[in-house]
């Protein structure tokens, strides 16, 4: 039997991870943090699929996208999750168990970070615990998918 995967989805800038501002949001790459993924999944007996877009309609076709391949949905909107009306409804469309991952500490930040639109069609949100909250992220999942 294949190991459920979890699609994870990486909005805008994140791409720039490891030179992006590392005071706010470490000093890992994106592919240092797909590859702790793929470790982590491994452990889990699970599988990833990551995806980085800078486009909300890219990011949304590759929500619509894992139905059918994918068992759920790890998610860090970027700047997305604070307006992102359309990926929530994506996610709620799609209806796969969602969990929601910031690098930092959005409540800590700038008042209009407080606000969690995408959030709303996740499971929970996990925030400002660095690299380390996808890995809890996938954790989180786990006790959500559907093993088929
Ligand atoms: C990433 C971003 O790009 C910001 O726009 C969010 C989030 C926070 C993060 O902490 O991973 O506000």
């Amino acid at each position: 039997m294949m190991p459920p995967c979890i699609r994870v989805l990486h909005g805008p800038s994140l791409n720039l991870l490891g030179r992006r501002e590392p005071s706010v949001y470490g000093d890992r790459t994106l592919r240092e943090i797909d590859a702790l993924l793929a470790t982590e999944a491994e452990a889990l007996g699970l599988t990833v699929d990551c995806h980085q877009s800078n486009h909300e309609g890219a990011l949304i076709d590759l929500i619509h996208g894992a139905l059918g391949p994918c068992a759920g949905i790890l998610i860090n909107p970027g700047a997305y999750a604070h307006s992102s009306l359309a990926i929530a409804d994506a996610l709620r469309a799609v209806s796969l168990p969602a969990v929601e991952v910031h690098l930092s500490n959005v409540h800590a930040r700038e008042p209009a970070r407080h606000r969690l639109v995408v959030a709303g069609a996740c499971i929970g949100v996990i925030a400002g615990f660095g690299a380390l909250g996808y890995a809890l992220g996938l954790r989180a999942l786990l006790p959500h998918i559907q093993r088929r």
